[in-house]
């Protein structure tokens, strides 16, 4: 199984969307690794959009993602860094297609919901910032037999 990392942004905590939006991940069959509610300061804000850095709207982004806590989450499931990926959406709201957590409730490049992990290196570093190894609980949930066939469990037992 892979994990990723998500980030419900201040905007979303502003307009009462983290229920909607954890329900999407539930619902779809992610499992929750881990969720805490954490004001992100600004050094570890610069270092999670580093590669933002030169672009005009990198101070702003700070500024805002520093406003109100977030909340963090680490979801696990097969291909969860692309399934949460198609999940989210576009960055810009506006452009994001509907069905999309973006698509459907953000009009924006900046107040766009939710950040979720681009890819595995992304995700790795993401997670070991972000959380201390107790605070991803490892137990298996009751509908896990349901939610992957015989062949998606046992090719995944062979990988371990
Ligand atoms: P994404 O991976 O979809 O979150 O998108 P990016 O890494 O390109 O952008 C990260 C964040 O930068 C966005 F979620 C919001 C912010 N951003 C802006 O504020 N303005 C822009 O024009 C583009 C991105």
């Amino acid at each position: 199984m892979q994990q990723t990392m998500v980030i419900i942004k201040p905007d979303a905590i502003n307009r009462c969307l983290v229920g909607e939006v954890v329900k999407r991940f539930e619902q779809k069959g992610l499992q929750i690794k881990a969720m805490k509610m954490q004001a992100l300061q600004p050094y570890a804000l610069k270092e999670h959009y580093a590669h933002h850095k030169d672009k005009g709207f990198y101070g702003e982004l700070i500024k805002y993602m520093s406003s109100i806590p977030s909340i963090l989450m680490v979801l696990e499931g097969k291909d969860a860094i692309s399934v949460v990926r198609k999940m989210v959406g576009s960055t810009q709201g506006r452009e994001a297609a509907p069905g999309t957590i973006r698509g459907d409730y953000s009009v924006s490049n900046q107040s766009n919901i939710i950040h979720a992990s681009e890819n595995e290196k992304v995700a790795k570093a993401e997670i070991a910032r972000l959380f201390k190894d107790e605070e991803i609980h490892d137990y298996k949930k009751m509908d896990f037999d349901w939610i992957y066939s015989r062949d998606e469990k046992y090719i995944e037992k062979a990988k371990r």
